[in-house]
């Protein structure tokens, strides 16, 4: 084995893979994007496989299981027993001198690393990035100027205040951390699904995140905001308030991984070969479009699954539906930095996408769940700090904290300076160049004399690299300033953005702002609701009298206007997620809802169309077994109604068959099931006898004269035109005009 390992890092190594059958003719038009053949992938040189570069490289340091295998100690000795300890006698102590107990023992009791102090409980998977066209114009980095190079990705998706064991579906910002293994090194995007952040200086991250965490006196709220301690926080921090409105907006509820946009956040530079520098703001466009739970859903569903999110995300990538975001940037030009009225160096701001278009540049798809979440996922270890040539930071001055809190964090958490040895973090490309030396669990063998720049025992190699072969070089920013501890007048605008979001909502996103604010205040002290409500008054008039009127309180004075010039847009459209395309049913999951007696043909003909169009059905009856049809072949069960909520799914189907819907109609959870469903906006459909279950249990008028609930569906049989009305309103995703008229208790 060892004496592959020359052969194997040579071959990973060569990075540039060309995508031998790619059909992508260097258009941008989405169509065509679409049409683009998956890059062809390497195989890998130990078994044969076909993987990713990256993916590839890390088969030296799997282990896996063979027949005949026989148990040893880390040592190599073979055990004979490991499932009883060496005593004095049959029932006398156990002996210091079993090696083979203390062993199993000691690397159990030192399993566990620190968790990560924000984004514990994170997701992550293997996949690559693809540039559409050559970006050469803009940027010198490597892995954007071809497009049949694929680069490999490493994605890791993170809740940010729950503890590593919390549940997804919380209210929180999401993580979105990209580690792309370029041929030049790695560079990791390490974003947000929200564009902009709670603080402009990292100096106040310690109080924000003290903050936001449960209370230090007895450890609760676990993984929530709704707490007097944030509140007391932001409500003297007013450069959150644009960031408190994102957090109580539904993007802090998203439906799944694969229905977030991902934001770099900060303003990066991009440079080119001519050492042109431009603003970039990096942006990842789902493919499936942005959409989220609802606030009652993410409760219960973090009781019943709280692994909602990342079982999704690692089920679809079983199931072939891969994961799939385009790149896109925001270019501004350098003479434009202050053009748009507020300072691209201020993280609490987003460019709205009115002002500067953003430009889809490439994809990424993530395709390959982790083999082991610890070795993978837990110590993936991302740095701001990673940028190859032709990208470069800004003087963001969140930023320039990131770049060095993140080594610091990975030298506590990953226990020293090897941590970039570890498989997950290995760079593709050569890497252990240098003279770095030692260090805890250094694995590097370094063969030499020499350990020292700059030598001439060893004809002073290795060298440093010119920029022509590629060595990196900081971009040569002017700079003639005073040092001064304090903020630029050009961040002191806290307000106009977030009023921005909050002109760009639909009708119904406000509702759920409204309701989010009315839900967490309520659970803060006296104080604190007074506080955040003249914040709010700051921000919309209309927002502020709502809440309070939630809260049973009255509003003072509304505080003077900001002065300052007036923004250039008032809305932009982009921000709401009702303008998020709805055209497909990836990965979505329908409930089919059954009992004996049920129409198992219709059920076959719905599952059938459902599957094509890309999503999942699943039969949800009483119990479990073959159930007994009213027509069509016996029916497979794939769960019962107790253990696979509707919360768990995005649609309901209820089929004919007269037994079988009588004893749905006679089952309360089969009742709750259906009612719940709709109280979450969800689409329903009844075919035949299904249609009755709906009129007896009140979401239809028995008499059928009135017309349908927006999102309810029936027909006499499953017919192609109800199949396919059914699949696009499941691509809808929620009917939220049910909003106002829903009194169903569920
Ligand atoms: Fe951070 C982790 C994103 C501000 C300090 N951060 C972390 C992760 C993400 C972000 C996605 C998890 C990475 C992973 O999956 O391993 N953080 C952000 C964004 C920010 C931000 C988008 C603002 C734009 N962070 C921020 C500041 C500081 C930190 C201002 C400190 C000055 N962040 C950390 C950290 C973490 C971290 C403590 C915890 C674990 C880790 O780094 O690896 O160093």
């Amino acid at each position: 084995m060892t004496r592959l390992l020359p052969a194997l890092l040579a071959l990973v190594c060569i990075t540039t893979i060309h995508a031998q059958h790619n059909n992508f003719d260097g258009s941008n038009n989405i169509a065509d994007r679409n049409s683009q053949a998956p890059p062809q992938c390497i195989p890998s040189n130990l078994d044969g496989t076909c993987d990713n570069p990256k993916v590839s490289s890390m088969e030296f340091y799997r282990a896996r299981t063979t027949d005949g295998d026989l148990l040893t100690t880390n040592q190599g000795v073979k055990i004979a027993d490991n499932q009883n300890s060496l005593h004095a006698g049959e029932r006398g102590p156990t002996l210091l001198e079993d090696f083979i107990f203390r062993e199993k023992i000691t690397h159990f009791d030192h399993e566990r690393i620190p968790e990560r102090a924000v984004h514990a409980r994170g997701a992550a998977a293997h996949g690559y990035f693809q540039v559409y066209q050559s970006l050469a114009n803009i940027t010198k980095a490597n892995f954007l100027q071809d497009p049949s190079k694929i680069t490999p990705v490493f994605v890791r998706f993170s809740t940010v205040g729950g503890a590593r064991g919390s549940a997804d579906t919380v209210r929180d910002v999401r993580g979105f951390a990209t580690k792309f293994y370029t041929e030049e090194g790695n560079f990791d995007l390490v974003g947000n699904n929200m564009p902009i952040f709670f603080i402009q200086d990292a100096i106040k991250f310690p109080d924000f995140v003290h903050s936001v965490k449960p209370e230090p006196h007895n450890e609760m709220p676990q993984a929530s905001s709704a707490h007097d301690n944030l509140y007391d926080f932001v409500t003297q921090q007013t450069e959150t308030t644009h960031m408190m409105m994102w957090l109580m907006s539904d993007r802090a509820i998203p439906r799944s991984y694969s229905t977030m946009e991902g934001f770099g956040i900060h303003t990066f530079r991009l440079i080119n070969a001519q050492g042109r520098s431009r603003f970039v703001k990096f942006h990842w466009k789902p493919k499936l479009g942005v959409h989220s739970l609802v606030w009652d859903e993410n409760q219960k569903l973090a009781g019943k699954n709280s692994d909602f999110h990342r079982q999704q995300m690692w089920e679809s990538i079983e199931a072939g539906n891969y994961l799939e975001w385009e790149l896109g940037l925001q270019i501004v030009e350098e003479g434009d930095e202050l053009k748009y009225g507020f300072d691209i160096l201020d993280p609490t701001k987003l460019i709205p996408e009115e002002l500067v278009p953003v430009q889809i540049v490439g994809r990424m798809v993530l395709n390959r769940n982790p083999d082991n979440y610890f070795a993978e996922t837990e110590q993936v270890a991302f740095l701001v700090s990673n940028i190859v040539p032709g990208i470069d930071f800004s003087n963001d001055p969140l930023m320039q904290g990131r770049l060095f809190s993140y080594l610091d964090t990975q030298l506590l958490r990953l226990g020293g300076p090897n941590f970039h040895e570890l498989p997950i973090n290995r760079p593709i490309c050569p890497f252990k160049t240098n003279n770095q030396r030692d260090g805890i669990h250094r694995q590097t063998v370094n063969v030499g004399k020499t350990n020292y720049d700059i030598n001439t025992i060893n004809k002073g190699l290795p060298r440093q690299a010119t920029p022509a072969q590629g060595g990196f070089t900081s971009y040569t920013e002017h700079i003639s300033a005073n040092k001064i501890r304090g903020r630029s007048s050009s961040f002191s605008d806290h307000f106009s953005q977030a009023t921005l979001f909050w002109n760009s909502m639909s009708p119904v996103e406000k509702s759920h702002i409204v309701s989010a604010f009315s839900f967490e205040l309520s659970k803060v002290a006296l104080i604190f609701r007074q506080r955040m409500l003249q914040q709010l008054q700051r921000v919309d008039g209309t927002l502020a009298q709502q809440v309070a009127d939630n809260l049973g309180l009255q509003l003072g004075p509304r505080p003077a206007a900001p002065t300052g010039p007036p923004p250039q847009i008032t809305v932009s459209p982009s921000l709401s997620q009702m303008n998020t395309k709805k055209d497909s049913i990836v990965s979505r999951q329908v409930a089919i809802l059954a009992a004996d007696g049920i129409d198992g043909q219709a059920i076959a003909d719905l599952k059938a169309a459902i599957q094509a169009a890309g999503g999942s059905a699943k039969v949800i009856a009483p119990r479990m077994g073959t159930l007994r049809v009213s027509a069509g072949q016996p029916v497979e069960v794939d769960g019962i109604l107790v253990a696979n909520p509707s919360i768990l799914f995005d649609a309901v189907f209820i089929p004919g068959g007269a037994d079988g819907v009588k004893r749905l109609q006679e089952n309360g959870d089969a009742v709750h099931y259906a009612l719940e469903a709709y109280i979450h906006f969800k689409p329903i459909a009844a075919a035949a006898e299904g249609v009755q279950f709906l009129s007896h249990i009140g979401l239809i008028s028995k008499s059928r004269t009135a017309a349908l609930p927006e999102g309810l569906f029936t027909a006499d049989t499953v017919t192609d035109e109800f199949k396919q009305t059914f699949v696009q309103a499941v691509a809808q995703h929620r009917f939220f005009n049910r909003e106002r008229t829903a009194k169903i208790p569920a």
